[in-house]
Formats: structure tokens, sequence, C-alpha cells
């Protein structure tokens, strides 16, 4: 019997983990083992020897069961011990920093201006990208023979078999959001209208969707001394100059009497753009008086009122005042490649027109 217990106790403090354990236990005192099969070999005992080695054989059983539950608890705290010493975090680390999105430049931009105009009493217009030819040609006093009403330049929309109205055109200006708040809101009116504008345009500097903002003030007694100012102070605020010079030159446009293409003088000193300085002179905008028929056709008495109107492409400006060189950054760029340019997200204009930090 003490033989017995002498191997069991080694055996069990010899076990290497639960495994080992419940060999041992499995040997000792499962349905086959050496101590239960001691056990019903005592059924063919005299009854005096069968109480002896009972009593015996139960404390054995007892004392083996006991050395394996606190081996089993022995081995669960080594093996937490282990994974403790291997397993640990480090709360200290600084965490790994994500690269955040910025904002897109055209989209920075058009908040930009809109809080510039804000500031000179504009509020901002939307409308459909999907137009009527009413609204995208016609009430602009653009002529049924006009080039750019001819399948080649824009996007007409395809009515179905048998339907003969006009077809519907992907917008290729702003201005038809104007004439929408013309006839919605009436004159006196100051509005801008920044969006998107569709022209069957594609090469190194077209695309064929790109963005334009309009402007229009409606008064008693707008000119285009009126027009001149606006469009300096949103050049100063948006270009972050002190001084701007620009440049009015007669032009055409059918929306317009009289019309101006505006010019902005600038520097180029190796590839380097100055706006308000320097010799020459960069295209940003085209200008001029509301025509009389468009001011009729948004519902508004030309006799009565006078209004400035322009346009101009965002794309443009934000390339311009980011220095961005071509239009594969719209498209293509990754943020790699708008930093590059110097463009850091979320900052928004302050009141002032400057880049807070
Ligand atoms: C350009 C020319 C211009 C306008 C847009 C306008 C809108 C209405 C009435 C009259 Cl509702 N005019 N818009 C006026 C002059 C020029 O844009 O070259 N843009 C890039």
């Amino acid at each position: 019997m003490d033989t017995l217990k002498a191997r069991y106790l080694a055996a069990v403090a010899n076990a290497a983990d639960e495994a080992g354990l419940e060999e041992v236990r499995v040997g000792a005192l499962g349905k086959k083992g050496e101590i239960s099969g001691l056990m019903a070999g005592l059924g063919k005992m005299e009854p005096e020897a069968r109480k002896a080695a009972g009593a015996s054989l139960n404390a054995l059983k007892d004392e083996i069961d006991a050395a394996l539950r606190a081996r089993k608890v022995a081995l669960g705290d080594a093996a937490l011990d282990e994974r403790l010493k291997t397993e640990w975090l480090d709360v200290t680390l600084p965490g790994r920093p994500r690269p955040r999105g910025t904002i897109h430049p055209v989209s920075q931009v058009m908040e930009e201006l809109t809080a510039i105009f804000a500031d000179m009493g504009f509020s901002v217009a939307e409308g459909p990208q999907v137009e009527s030819d009413w609204y995208n040609f016609d009430a602009l006093n653009i002529p049924p023979e006009h080039p750019a009403r001819q399948e080649h330049d824009t996007f007409f929309m395809h009515r179905a078999e048998g339907d003969n109205r006009p077809p519907h055109v992907l917008r290729t200006h702003t201005s038809p959001v104007q004439i929408r708040a013309m006839m919605d809101q009436g004159a006196p009116i100051r509005v801008i209208a920044p969006g998107r504008v569709y022209r069957m345009d594609m090469d190194q500097t077209h695309t064929p969707m790109f963005h334009q903002v309009e402007g229009m003030a409606i008064d008693r007694n707008i000119s285009m001394a009126n027009l001149k100012w606006t469009l300096e102070e949103f050049c100063r605020a948006f270009f972050e100059v002190d001084k701007v010079e620009l440049r009015f030159r007669a032009s055409h446009f059918p929306f317009t009497e009289p019309s101006a293409e505006v010019d902005i003088r600038y520097s180029n000193v190796g590839g380097q753009l100055k706006i308000g300085e320097g010799d020459k002179w960069m295209e940003i905008l085209g200008s001029g008086m509301m025509h009389p028929k468009v001011l009729a056709a948004g519902g508004i008495d030309p006799d009565q009122w006078q209004g400035f109107a322009f346009g101009m492409g965002i794309d443009r400006i934000a390339m311009l005042k980011y220095g961005i060189p071509d239009l594969r950054a719209f498209f293509e760029a990754d943020l790699r490649w708008l930093r590059h340019y110097g463009f850091s997200a979320l900052d928004v204009p302050d009141l002032a027109g400057g880049l807070s930090a």
C-alpha cells in the first residue's frame, strides 16, 4: 500500500501538464484504474480483511485525489504565470497614427468663396443639374442656333420614343439656378450659385464635368462700378493679397450687355505664381450687366431694376490659389499629392477671408 501511494504521489508530482495529470488519474482512479481494480477485489475478501483493506484503499484514493487536485491548481497557476510573462500589454505605447482624409480642394474653395460673398450680403442658391432647355438656354437669351445648343457641345438627355418635346440637358452653367432664384425671390436680390456643370469637352485642360460659381446682384441702381468693386474685393480676400489689379476687357455674352472678361495681374518667377504683381494677365472670369431679356425671363422688370452678373470656374481658381499644376490632381490624386501642394485638411476661411492655422 505504501509503495502504491509513493508511486502515485510521485507520478502526480511529475505530471508536466493537465493532460499528464489526467493520465495519472485515469490509471489510478478511472473505471479500469489500478486503485479501482483493487477496490473491486474487496468483495472476494473475508469480512475482517475487507474492512481493513477497504479503509486503507479509501484513504489512499482520497490522498491521490487530493494530490491530483492540488497539482491541477499548481499547474494552472504556473500556466497563468507563463502567459502573464509573455502576453503583456504596454499601455503607455503611443497610438498608431491613422491617416486622416482631407477636404477636396474644390470643396474647400467653394467654402472659402461662399464665406467671402456671404460677408458682402450674398446668399447661396442651388438647383437641379438636369435642366430644361428653357432654363439653361432660352431664359438666358441663348438663341436656338447658338453653338452651345448643338448636339456637339452639350449633353442632351434622351426623350422616350415619340416624345417630341425638347430634351433636358445637363446644365452647362449655373445660370439656370440664378433664373430660378429671381423667379422665387424677386428683386432686390444678391445670390451666388456654385455647383457642377457639364460640357462635352475633354482634353489636357478641360473635363466634361467641372465646377462653376456664378453670382448676381439686382437692385435699383446697380452699375458696372458695383461689379468692379465686388470682384476686386472678392479677389483680395480669396487670394489673400492686399492689392489686386483687375483688367476689364470688352467681350460678348448673350446674357449680359455690356459684357466684360476679367483678367488678374500676376507674375511667374521660376514657376512660382504671384497674384497682384508682375507684368502678366490671366483671364479668371466673365461678367457684365444683366441683359434686360434675362431679367424679364426671371420675372423682374428691367425698367425698374438693373443687375450685374459674373461667372467663373472654381477648378481653375482652386488650381491658381493652391498652385496645382494640372487637372489630374483632382481626379487621380491621393492625399500625398494634395499635401505636396500644401493642402492641409480642414483649413476653413475665417471671416476676414484668411486661412486659419
Ligand atoms: C464665363 C462667363 C458669365 C454670367 C456668367 C449670368 C447669369 C444670369 C444672367 C446674366 Cl442669370 N449673366 N451669368 C454673366 C456673365 C458671364 O460667365 O466665362 N464664365 C466662366
